[in-house]
């Protein structure tokens, strides 16, 4: 395509196949328009909980799954990292599936030579909702929540109970809710920092946004449901956030109602 971009990585998360809400014309437009070396997708791409409820697979979901193993055929390196709406393939990791890799967390080497943490963000939960109790008691206690997070996650994926949406529970506590997204961004900023690295790079809470958090470059790529937002680093290292609605065809005009084409029969 004459206006494709290319780039080093492009990072994108939260696309919710299977959901209603998921923009897949827009991703697909996105995809087709954007190439990349490695694409990595930092979870939450396929919504497995929703599916398991009532199965919505559209054909848009198709064409966004086809276009991803397309690019992986014609040798563009895609990783796939899942989250806790599509975490039945956290007991996949390292393996691969139509050349796309799946790992749980992942260190990328951007061009500039900046390390960056990848993962999706749902263990940090628990750290969020409980941050004043877990600062009183300390770093077991902090330990210790993260592994009963991803204990009682799992009991939940096996009793087939529905997940727990950060995002929508954030929400609900409106007044608080720029509290909750602070305090996410600064416990992810603080997993980097216990890394080594320059920068963090998830997904999660559907808000995208980079961020210099005490020295920590804090990436969230948002999501395909409301922001419509994808990462892309360039070659020589540069992030860029790209919000993404253009080049969409217009849809075409709804069919006029039958009752209304009687009446303009009849005048
Ligand atoms: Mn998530």
């Amino acid at each position: 395509m004459a206006n494709t971009r290319h780039f080093r990585t492009i990072f994108l998360s939260d696309v919710h196949l299977g959901s209603k809400a998921a923009r897949t014309d827009l991703l697909l437009d996105f995809l087709r328009h954007h190439e990349a070396d490695t694409i990595i997708l930092v979870g939450d791409i396929v919504d497995g909980w929703r599916l398991k409820r009532s199965w919505h697979w559209p054909q848009g979901c198709n064409d966004v799954v086809q276009k991803l193993l397309r690019k992986a055929r014609k040798g563009t390196r895609i990783v796939y990292i899942p989250g806790n709406h599509d975490e039945f393939l956290r007991d996949f990791p390292g393996s691969h599936f139509g050349g796309i890799e799946v790992a749980e967390r992942l260190i990328h080497e951007a061009g500039d030579g900046k390390r960056y943490l990848v993962l999706h963000g749902d263990e940090f939960d628990v750290v969020v909702r409980n941050a004043r109790l877990l600062a009183y008691l300390g770093d077991w206690a902090y330990d210790a929540a993260i592994v009963i997070n991803i204990g009682l996650s799992a009991i939940r994926r096996r009793l087939g109970m529905p997940y727990w949406s950060f995002s929508a529970w954030a929400k609900l506590q409106v007044k608080q809710a720029v509290n909750f997204i602070g305090e996410f961004q600064r416990v992810v900023a603080d997993e980097a920092r216990r890394n080594n690295v320059d920068g963090v790079i998830c997904g999660h809470i559907h808000h995208a946004v980079m961020e210099d958090m005490d020295g920590i470059h804090y990436i969230n790529t948002g999501d395909w449901v409301e922001s419509c937002t994808a990462v892309a680093e360039h070659q020589d290292g540069t992030m860029e956030m790209i919000e993404w609605h253009g080049l969409v065809t217009v849809p075409a005009p709804s069919p006029v109602p039958a009752e209304i084409l009687n009446d303009m029969k009849a005048a």
